[in-house]
Parts: C-alpha cells; sequence; structure tokens
C-alpha cells in the first residue's frame, strides 16, 4: 500500500489554519476576504510546487490537475477553505490538503495513474458571508449562472463579482468545463455521532435537505416604559418568537429535523426602546423532503400568525434551497470497502452539514468520507480531529483514488 505523509499533512492544515487565525485556535477566512484571498494562494503554491497545473474559473473554483498516462475525465477531490468567522481548521481545508497528499504521495512514489487526477476548493462553500453556500460548487454544477452568482452581496453591499476581481481570483476557466469520472470528499464529520459511537470512518450516503430565509420585520419604535403591552408592535417579539417556535417544531417533529435562527440584529437596539426592526435568519434542515417542506410550511404559518397579533410587516427572502441528495451508491460502497480494508470501524449516516459533494452529484457520481469531530464540535475554534483520524481518513481517500483513476 502507497504510504500517506500524514505528518506532513498535519503540518500544511496549521500552516493554513495560521491565515486568518484567530483566539482559540480556529481561523476565520470568510469567502472572498483578504484572508481567503491569502489561504487561496498559499494553497495555489503548493499546488504548483505538487507539479500541478493550476485553473482557475469564472466564479474563483481552484483546480490543480495532474497529467494521467491517458487524456480522460479526471478523479477529483477536493473541499472548501473559506471559513465561517468562527470557523474550526479542519472543515474543509482537511479535504483540500489531503487532496494535495495524494498528489505528493504519487509524484514521491513516482506512479503516474492512468486517469489525471484534480484536486480543488471551491468558491464560498460556508454562506456565511454570500449566500446561498456552496456557491462555487453550485455554479459548476451548472445549478447557478455566472451573473446571479456574482450579483449575490453581503452586508455591506459587496458583490461577488467584485471581491472576485479584487482578490484577483475570477480567473477564464469555464466552471464545470473539467468533468470529473467520480468526485470524491474527505470531510470531518462535524456533529458527535462517530465520536460518541467511537467508529473511525464515516460513510456518507446522502446529505440533508437545506432551507434558509432571511426575514425583515418591521414594528414601531417606542418607550419600553411607557408603552402599554397592548399598544405595542414589537419586531423583536416576532424574532424571539420564531427562534423559539423551530426550537419546539424541531423536538416534536424529531428524527433529522432542525431548527437555527443563527443571525439575529435588533433596530434600535437599545435597553429601553421597543425594536421597530428586527433582521433574522432561520436555517431548517431535514434529510426527508416532505418533512422538509412541512416544517418551513408550519414556521411561515405561525410568523403570519404572530405578525397579524402583533401587526407588524414581514419580508422573506430565501438564502438558500437545496433539496436533500443521495450520493452514488457504488462509489458509497467503494469507500465502506477501503475504509474496512484497511481495518477501520465504519458506520454508513447522512450529513447534517451542507457539501460541495452534493453539488457535484449532479454532474458524476460522487461520495464522502467522514472522519470523526471530538464532542461532535463545528463552527468553532475548538473543532478538533485527532491525528490518528485524519491521518486514516486520507489514507482511504488515497487508497480509493488511485483505484478509480485506473478504472
Ligand atoms: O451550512 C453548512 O452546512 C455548510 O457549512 N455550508
Ligand atoms: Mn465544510
Ligand atoms: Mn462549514
Amino acid at each position: 500500500m502507497l504510504p500517506l505523509n500524514d505528518r506532513r499533512l498535519l503540518g500544511a492544515l496549521d500552516e493554513l489554519a495560521g491565515i486568518g487565525a484567530i483566539e482559540g485556535g480556529g481561523c476565520a477566512r470568510l469567502a472572498l476576504t483578504d484572508e481567503d484571498k491569502l489561504g487561496r494562494d498559499l494553497v495555489v503554491g503548493w499546488m504548483k510546487a505538487a507539479g500541478l497545473e493550476v485553473r482557475v474559473d469564472a466564479i474563483g473554483n481552484v483546480i490543480g490537475l495532474r497529467a494521467g498516462r491517458e487524456n480522460l475525465a479526471p478523479i477529483m477531490t477536493g473541499s472548501h477553505i473559506d471559513t465561517v468567522r468562527t470557523g474550526g481548521r479542519y472543515d474543509g481545508n482537511y479535504g483540500v490538503l489531503a487532496g494535495l497528499e495524494v498528489v505528493r504521495a504519487l509524484n514521491e512514489a513516482k506512479i503516474v495513474t492512468r486517469r489525471p487526477i484534480a484536486v480543488a476548493f471551491f468558491t464560498n462553500e460556508e454562506g456565511a458571508r454570500f449566500q446561498p453556500d456552496m456557491l462555487g460548487s453550485l455554479v459548476y454544477a451548472g445549478g447557478l449562472g455566472l451573473n446571479e452568482a456574482y450579483a449575490a452581496a453581503d452586508k455591506d453591499g459587496r458583490s461577488v463579482g467584485d471581491e472576485l476581481r479584487r482578490i484577483g481570483y475570477l480567473g477564464p476557466a469555464k466552471p464545470g468545463a473539467l468533468r470529473p469520472h467520480a468526485f470524491l470528499e474527505l470531510h470531518i464529520e462535524q456533529g458527535p455521532i462517530l465520536d460518541e459511537e467511537k467508529v473511525r470512518i464515516g460513510v456518507v450516503e446522502s446529505v440533508q435537505g437545506i432551507s434558509w430565509v432571511e426575514y425583515t420585520v418591521t414594528g414601531v419604535s417606542n418607550h419600553a416604559g411607557t408603552t402599554p403591552m397592548r399598544l405595542r408592535r414589537d419586531a423583536g417579539y416576532l424574532a424571539a418568537s420564531v427562534n423559539v417556535f423551530a426550537r419546539k417544531l424541531a423536538q416534536e417533529m424529531g428524527g433529522n429535523q432542525v431548527g437555527t435562527v443563527g443571525a439575529l440584529l435588533l433596530r434600535p437596539n437599545l435597553i429601553n426602546v421597543v425594536p421597530n426592526r428586527a433582521v433574522f435568519t432561520v436555517d431548517l434542515r431535514n434529510t426527508d423532503e416532505a418533512k422538509l417542506k412541512e416544517a418551513e410550511a408550519r414556521v411561515a404559518a405561525h410568523i403570519a400568525e404572530v405578525a397579524a397579533a402583533e401587526r407588524v410587516e414581514v419580508e422573506a427572502k430565501v438564502l438558500a434551497r437545496f433539496e436533500p441528495v443521495i450520493f452514488d451508491t457504488g462509489l458509497v460502497d467503494r469507500v465502506e470497502h477501503h475504509a474496512k480494508a484497511l481495518g477501520l470501524s465504519t458506520r454508513r449516516m447522512p450529513s447534517g452539514a451542507g457539501h460541495d459533494a452534493q453539488m457535484m452529484q449532479r454532474i458524476c457520481p460522487t461520495a464522502m468520507i467522514f472522519v470523526p469531530s471530538v464532542a461532535g464540535l463545528s463552527h468553532n475554534v475548538k473543532e478538533h480531529t485527532e491525528a490518528a483520524d485524519l491521518a486514516a481518513g486520507a489514507q482511504v481517500l488515497l487508497n480509493l483514488v488511485r483505484e478509480l483513476a485506473e478504472e
């Protein structure tokens, strides 16, 4: 078996985590910020040093291509290197850097595979600054037009198109022009299952559906002391009621239903003024599309009911909506086979988080490999995966990529 240099992988993870480093050992490299640019430049440098032909496409996706013996559709692996503002050091980065280690291992063993091998990182997977999330891979898979993607803007009105130009990553390649034979994404689980069950490898069968909506509520600001409760038109009250409703709904529905009010802005945000404006987001997810639709409908009905009673206006803006995705069963089986061949315990599972792989499944057979997240923590600076698990996941990736690259 061709061994993977896990020490070098750990070193690369540490070095990349040093860009946009934040208190507590995490990193903040929001998509298309200066920190993201620096992270991109570092990884592109590593790709070039590993002999890859680097292509940057029109939405800023970066693909490093290693020639094969024959000019066939490549085996592609990768993920993202943008992070949320309170990011850990493994989410996304691990899959990209492990892909790079696969290439280096093949280089050092002087192995040229039949098929080319590509290592990619996609733009704005997180969706923390620009929505929707998985923006770059969605464009790559043909799910979103370039102009619509360029127009997506952050809270300060800066657009994806302008920011891509500003950081020098609006590239010449046509997104999706390179159609992979198969796509594999190695990723941390970001949830508690593998860690709780002490299982080494997650064989990911699907990604749950995602519904992101931003609500803007308009009420009437008023004196917190003199305004009787019966006269209030409190935008903040509606926002708070949705947060509680989403939690109770998820608990009542059970299964994989989750609901989060993650972002909330009140105006004027003063202790003694009834808020006249609230802007908040609702993130609903479920592995079952019908149940996700039910959750969306019940949240919308709750908002309409409370808005009428509170006499506030509500505007809704859909930020992202993706149905659940089932990965290629044959490829999923092969992930399981390679993990078991290494003597690693496995369990089949859905992904709670969104991933670029869910977009790539639209254009080629795709599967994911999970490794445990300690205490299930992610999108948190304390995100951690043990070195042995990082190494094990990367070895599964290397063995499966090599096999696929010979078919
Ligand atoms: O939100 C997600 O699931 C991913 O981190 N973009
Ligand atoms: Mn991720
Ligand atoms: Mn993430």
